[in-house]
């Protein structure tokens, strides 16, 4: 993680761009943006230092509101990019964004493998329980009951467990946290950067466009009823009885982080960008 210790001070509002968000109005993922904004100001991140990549959705904008280094990959493939940038720029503060679609359907491969792998690097997932960005169409953790033109009678799937994936897959931090709490949001999003390894942090972000009916989400969150823990059975037990509501970090883990082996590849960055210029 990359600090500003001894350097500037930065306020919260640098960390903010200039490109006005085109979310529609009541979407959940502006809180989200304030949280990202609130925690990076909180850990005094260097933004020429701190980098956001997405792949594609509505919750995947983000980079281009945030003023650091950003990257908009393409659908799925977020955690592919992120994890092969912190691996050859180990200084940088990696934060990944991604929806429920990107991250679960198309990106649902790379989740595995990325909390296996343990890169040390955020998670975030925005889960809406929705396709936001391309009008609607069921995700893998919409409800099997959720009616729909495009899905009528509702797919009948049982819903995929992202905590639960996350867990057994080795992710050594995981949260769940709801955009309607920003402070607390980015307080959890704060501890997740500072955590080592590959942290994942659900976020319940409200699609109020294809989903009103989670505009009742704000009712229906509450704290975790246990402490977190560090062990992983009982953190299993837990998330297999979790109602999908439980809001506080649940897991921190102490896997010793992935690290790549110094001088093994013959890799030559400086190679690399000599041919890009050709
Ligand atoms: C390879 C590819 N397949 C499909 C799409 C179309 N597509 C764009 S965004 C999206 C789903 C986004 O859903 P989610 O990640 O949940 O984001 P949200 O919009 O809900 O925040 C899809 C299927 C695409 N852009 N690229
Ligand atoms: S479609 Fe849904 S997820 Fe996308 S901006 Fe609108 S409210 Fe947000
Ligand atoms: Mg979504």
């Amino acid at each position: 993680m990359s600090t500003a210790e001894n350097r500037c001070t930065y306020k919260q509002s640098d960390y903010k761009s200039d490109v006005t968000p085109i979310w529609c109005p009541g979407c959940g993922d502006y809180h989200v943006l304030l949280s990202f904004t609130r925690a990076f100001a909180k850990l005094n991140l260097v933004p020429e230092e701190t980098v956001v990549v997405s792949g594609i959705g509505c919750s995947s904008r983000i980079p281009a509101y945030t003023n650091c280094y950003g990257f908009h990959g393409v659908h799925g493939r977020s955690l592919a990019l992120a994890a092969g940038l912190k691996v050859t720029r180990p200084e940088l503060t990696v934060v990944v964004a991604s929806g429920d679609g990107d991250g679960y359907s198309i990106g649902g491969n790379h989740f595995l493998h990325a909390c296996r792998r343990n890169v040390d690097m955020t998670y975030v997932v925005m889960d809406n329980h929705i396709y936001g960005m391309t009008k609607g169409q069921p995700s893998p953790t919409t409800e099997p009951e959720f009616d729909t033109a495009l899905s009528p009678g509702g797919t009948r799937v049982r819903p995929f467990h992202p905590l639960v994936v996350a867990l057994a897959s080795g992710a050594n931090f995981i949260a769940r946290c709801f955009s309607g709490n920003p402070n607390e949001t980015a307080d959890i999003l704060a501890e997740a950067i500072r955590h080592p390894g590959f942290s994942f942090i659900e976020i319940l972000s409200p699609c109020v466009t294809f989903r009103p009916d989670e505009k009742a989400w704000k009712q229906m969150v509450h704290p975790a009823p246990v402490a977190e823990t560090s062990d992983q059975g009982k953190a299993a037990r837990r998330l297999m009885t979790d109602d999908g509501f439980n809001i506080g970090i649940l897991y921190r883990g102490n896997r010793t982080p992935y690290q790549a082996a110094a001088g093994d590849s013959g890799f030559d960055l400086a190679e690399l960008e000599k041919d890009f210029e050709q």
